[in-house]
């Protein structure tokens, strides 16, 4: 099902159901290459998700900044490339929702344990904000936080589960967002983690 959470914001519920078996073992090809890493933020904070990243550019953070990089600081070696199941989940997420011929260069990968939580921030890192953004949940649930163009807006709670997709553009792809913390549970696929899929056209 396709749902409008607001202008250029699209909840494809499920999207991603069929191939998660898929999704999460290439997961698990791209960790063994980059791990997940706590990243520190430029104000000295560990971040409690763990990241990663696959495709030509990833984002990091550390003191002096966030940043998209064609290396992984861990190992100086370039990011792991994105997978073919990832490019095709993005395009086809990405037409479902509106935006045809969309071909990302980076796929953040957050791992969230119980407790985890991503504060409200803005994504404008990436050189053309007239690229959208397609987010796919994998395992635990989440409460995800849709809020405005401000920072002080309130923000709405929008439940996503294993399978959703979500893809921001246009209007929305500047709003503020974030994760509530994660609440303790398992799932059949990942055991105690939630992980997020997030395709940008970065560079
Ligand atoms: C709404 N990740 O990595 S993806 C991030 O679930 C990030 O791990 C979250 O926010 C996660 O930056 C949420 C959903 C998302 C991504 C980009 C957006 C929502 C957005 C851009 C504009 C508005
Ligand atoms: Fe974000």
């Amino acid at each position: 099902t396709r749902e409008a959470l607001a202008p250029g914001a699209v909840l494809l519920r499920g999207f991603a159901l069929d191939g998660a078996p898929a999704l999460l073992q290439a997961v698990d090809g791209i960790a063994a290459h980059a791990p997940f890493r706590h990243l520190e933020t430029p104000g000295g904070q560990r971040m409690s998700v763990a990241m990663t990243n696959s495709g030509p550019l990833g984002w990091i953070s550390d003191r002096s900044g966030y940043r998209y990089g064609r290396a992984d600081p861990l190992s100086g070696r370039p990011w792991p490339p994105l997978p073919a199941v990832f490019a095709t989940l993005a395009r086809t997420a990405a037409e479902a929702a509106g935006f045809a011929g969309f071909a990302p260069d980076a796929c953040l990968i957050n791992r969230y344990a119980p407790g985890a939580r991503l504060s409200l921030h803005q994504d404008k890192d990436e050189r053309d904000h007239g690229h959208p953004i397609v987010s796919v949940s994998l395992g635990l649930p989440a409460v995800f936080l849709f809020g405005g163009d401000a920072r002080a807006d309130k923000a709405q709670r929008i439940p996503l589960v294993h399978g959703d997709v979500v893809v921001w553009g246009g209007p929305a792809r500047l709003r503020y967002h974030g994760v509530m913390p994660l609440a303790e549970a398992e799932h059949p696929l990942t055991g105690a983690c939630r992980i997020n899929l997030t395709f940008r056209k970065a560079g």
